[in-house]
């Protein structure tokens, strides 16, 4: 069997488009009457549920923000009583409330089919073991994955993460065969696994599904390289439902989006207005099969893509671009918009250099300025003070030639940028302190 679910993800467009539709009425209807906050944005534009012909209507409403989901904290904008509720995840969040993600049965159960479906475009097979090393609990990352596998029929390790040299320990014992965890982590793991000796590339271990970050080509390739794998991608965001909104296939040049539950499109995020496909913006989801928490036209913050295309690997199903990054994460140096994501592509062409680094942005006068801590190689911290000076120069002369801003380059020592178990921290925003 090619997919997971054939008739879905090969599904051609016209089909899509009458499911969704069908889909999408019936969740207007079901937030218009349920939640105070829907039927309140759907009466300031005068849209009634039943005003909905085509699929075109929907960006007739309004969106739905993050302030939303605090403002109405913790179950404001659930559409069930919490007696049809069977789980709750909740994204941490830095500052202010956590964002919650209550599901009825049926939203489990989709959500494991956008896993299953995630785990089998990577590869994964029921004969798998797969060490799930995504954070367990609140976390969607850590209990997505182990529905999606549990379904395939793997043998699911749930380790969670953390506890590096017991992860590789686990990974040799057991002979896992699929790591499941933020990029970051895998990273974390690759190397502490050349530090104890052990040659990840000998093991049986073959694919890694990883997300929850961004994270660049070259990153990608890093990993891969670094461990003898594919490193293939899901994404997904608490709020929507978690993990498995959208996955990327053998092609590994773009995901593709569960249409059939969520509608994807791409704004201007100043604006608002709708961009055509192939133009970069805000991505924008409305979850079409939710019951407990359907958000209408809800701004991630990500940047993206969406691209209508054939793919390789057959599937129908609308493409986006690897994440570009957060337009929250979107620096402004010298009018210049800047994202972590294309510093650390750089950064990754530089052989001279490991792939831990740290933005810090910082406020001279009344200009931003960027400085960018990124960890030597052994041998280059080994050669002095002169190579390293060497070092720093050129990269930022690169980044100077590519991006087209100046930003000091600091080598520091090597293991001296703290590793990441989760998700990484890679900018310091002083600015703000
Ligand atoms: O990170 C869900 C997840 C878990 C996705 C495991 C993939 C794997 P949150 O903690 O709510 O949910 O964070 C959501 O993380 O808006 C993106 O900014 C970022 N993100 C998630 N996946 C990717 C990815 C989970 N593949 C936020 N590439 C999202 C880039 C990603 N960014």
């Amino acid at each position: 069997m090619k997919y997971w679910n054939e008739e879905i993800e090969t599904m051609p467009l016209e089909g899509m488009r009458k499911l969704q539709l069908e889909n999408l009425k019936k969740t207007l209807e079901w937030v218009y009457g349920r939640i105070p906050l829907y039927k309140g944005k759907f009466d300031a534009v005068g849209f009634k549920p039943e005003d909905l012909k085509e699929l075109e209507d929907l960006s007739k409403l309004p969106f739905t923000a993050r302030t939303d989901l605090r403002d109405n904290y913790p179950f404001g904008l659930c559409a069930v009583p919490l007696a049809e509720v069977i789980r709750i995840h909740a994204s941490s969040g830095t500052t202010g409330k956590p964002i919650t993600g209550p599901y009825t049965q049926s939203d489990l159960d989709q959500w494991t089919e956008c896993m299953a479906r995630n785990l089998y475009a990577a590869g994964v097979r029921s004969n798998d073991i797969c060490q799930n090393a995504y954070g367990m609990g609140l976390f969607t990352g850590g209990l997505g994955f182990h529905q999606g596998a549990t379904r395939l029929g793997c043998a699911v390790i749930p380790i969670s993460s953390g506890q590096t040299e017991r992860q590789i320990l686990v990974m040799q014992d057991f002979g896992v065969t699929v790591l499941l965890c933020t990029p970051t982590y895998a990273l974390t793991i690759a190397e502490r696994a050349e530090e104890m000796g052990v040659k990840i590339k000998d093991l049986p271990l073959r694919i890694g599904v990883f997300g929850a970050e961004p994270w660049t080509i070259a990153m990608r390739k890093e990993i891969e390289e670094r461990m003898g794998i594919n490193a293939m991608e899901a994404y997904g965001l608490t709020e929507c439902g978690g993990p498995g909104m959208a996955f990327d296939c053998v092609a590994q040049n773009g995901l593709h989006v569960n249409e059939d539950q969520f509608i994807a499109e791409v704004i201007d995020p100043v604006t608002g207005e709708v961009l055509p496909l192939g133009e970069k913006g805000e991505l924008v989801f409305t979850a079409i099969q939710r019951r407990a928490m359907p958000l209408i036209r809800y701004r991630t913050r990500d940047i993206t893509t969406l691209r209508r295309e054939e793919c390789e690997c057959g599937r129908t199903l609308i493409k986006m671009d690897k994440i570009y990054g957060r337009s929250d994460d979107m620096l402004i140096i010298g009018g210049v918009n800047v994202f972590p994501s294309q510093i650390e592509s750089i950064l990754l062409e530089v052989r001279e250099i490991e792939p831990q680094y740290v933005i810090i942005v910082k406020k001279k006068g009344y200009l931003d300025q960027l400085h960018v801590d990124v960890e030597a190689r052994q041998e280059t911290y080994d050669a002095g003070p002169k190579k390293i000076a060497e070092v720093e120069k050129m990269v930022e002369g690169k980044i100077r030639g590519i991006i087209g801003i100046g930003m000091k380059i600091r080598l520091v020592p090597p293991k001296s940028i703290t590793r990441s178990e989760g998700k990484a921290k890679r900018v310091i925003d002083e600015r703000k302190m």
